[in-house]
């Protein structure tokens, strides 16, 4: 799974990239797009792990692209350049980051601070983009179906017509009804807007006590967009990150900061798109995954190894809050949490699974 950063020059992305990595640098990506791969906290497979005791650990991973902000150009217009469009074509999900912190040491490429305009800004020069795509590719899937009479083609055009259309009211993409099969054909395109959208406001200091206030504004404003707003503190995050854990806490609840931007970043990721994990445990390794909402057994046994889902026979499976109860399978048995599941079972966030294979 790969999510972008992506906005306007000095928002702080690279700042959030830095406290997402838990690295304390915080060099700017200039021209290219730097990469983490940021492990996926989770007290579960923690306490799973302290149960075991397994020779390792092993989290789910998520990465994250800090892609470089957009600039004010000579002519004083803030342009978007095929280059940047290309970083943000591969995300799976995209996180505006915006900025609401006020800070006269730090230009703002649009002179001033407004993280609506900024949010609006992005999200018209994305949709201009699928209407450009939309339009040629349109106009090209016309030409090819005088010669030809592929099926999938013919099934191209409506959908792309009724993709179009809807960008036409200035709707992004993912706010369109889209069934399986739509959502086939469309996924080889990578319409920016029909990615799912996270925004990330960045806040300082000073303004901690205005945040409920301004994300509820922001909120408003975009109910139809389909994203998912959060607030985030870049700066004092990046600086508390040097402390130690606990330290750390401390001074987050002194700061009246609940969740750090990790924290957020990734759950919101993980509801955007679907997600939800299971876990595998034993002497070797505890370890979590991460798959799709509605993936059944034999679709779970898959990520962990093709032969896996070829030779499925059964899945063993015991909920981690029923686990954590007994704390060995033998008991969980006696106490009939311990179930052996087919494969069209569906997996639930937290189970623990053992495949059974041949
Ligand atoms: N005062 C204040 N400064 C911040 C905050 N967040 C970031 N900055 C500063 O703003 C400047 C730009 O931050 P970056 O994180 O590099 O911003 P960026 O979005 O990665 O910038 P580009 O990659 O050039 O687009 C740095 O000097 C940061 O220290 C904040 O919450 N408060
Ligand atoms: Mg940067």
């Amino acid at each position: 799974m790969q999510i972008g950063l992506v906005g306007l020059q000095y928002s702080g992305k690279t700042t959030l990239f830095h406290t997402l990595s838990q690295s304390s640098s915080a060099s700017t990506a200039k021209e290219e797009a730097a990469v983490e791969v940021v492990k996926v906290p989770d007290d579960r497979l923690d306490n799973l792990t302290k149960v075991f005791n397994p020779k390792k650990q092993i989290n789910a991973t998520i990465e994250v692209f800090d892609l470089p902000g957009l600039k004010m150009s000579e002519d004083n217009k803030v342009k978007i350049t095929s280059a940047f469009l290309n970083g943000v074509r591969n995300n799976d999900a995209l996180f505006y980051v915006v900025r609401s912190f006020a800070d006269d040491s730090v230009i703002h490429p649009m002179k001033s601070i407004d993280p609506l305009r900024d949010i609006e800004f992005l999200e018209t020069e994305f949709l201009l983009s699928d209407l450009a795509f939309l339009e040629s590719r349109i106009e090209k899937l016309k030409k090819d179906l005088l010669k030809s009479k592929d099926e999938k083609l013919k099934r191209e055009l409506p959908l792309l017509e009724k993709c179009m259309a809807h960008c036409e009211q200035e709707m992004p993409l993912r706010t369109i009804v889209l069934d399986e099969n739509e959502k086939k054909l469309l996924s080889g395109y990578q319409l920016l807007t029909l990615k799912s959208l996270g925004i990330a406001v960045n806040f300082d200091e000073g303004s901690i006590s205005n945040v409920d206030s301004e994300i509820e504004k922001i909120k408003l404003k975009l109910v139809k967009n389909g994203a998912i707003i959060i607030p985030f503190f870049a700066k004092i995050e990046l600086e508390l990150s040097a402390l130690g854990t606990e330290d750390q806490e401390t001074f987050m609840n002194d700061y009246g900061i609940k969740e750090s931007a990790l924290t957020k970043i990734l759950r919101t990721s993980y509801e955007l798109l679907g997600l939800q994990s299971f876990f595998t445990v034993g002497e070797d390794e505890c370890r979590a995954w991460t798959i799709k909402k509605n993936y059944t057994a034999q679709q779970a046994a898959g990520v962990i190894h093709t032969d896996f889902f070829n030779k499925f026979i059964r899945a063993e499976v015991v909920h981690y809050e029923d686990f954590m109860k007994y704390e060995s399978f033998s008991k969980c048995k006696d106490a009939g949490v311990w179930r052996l599941e087919g494969k069209e079972y569906i997996v639930k966030d937290g189970d623990i699974l053992n495949i059974r294979h041949n």
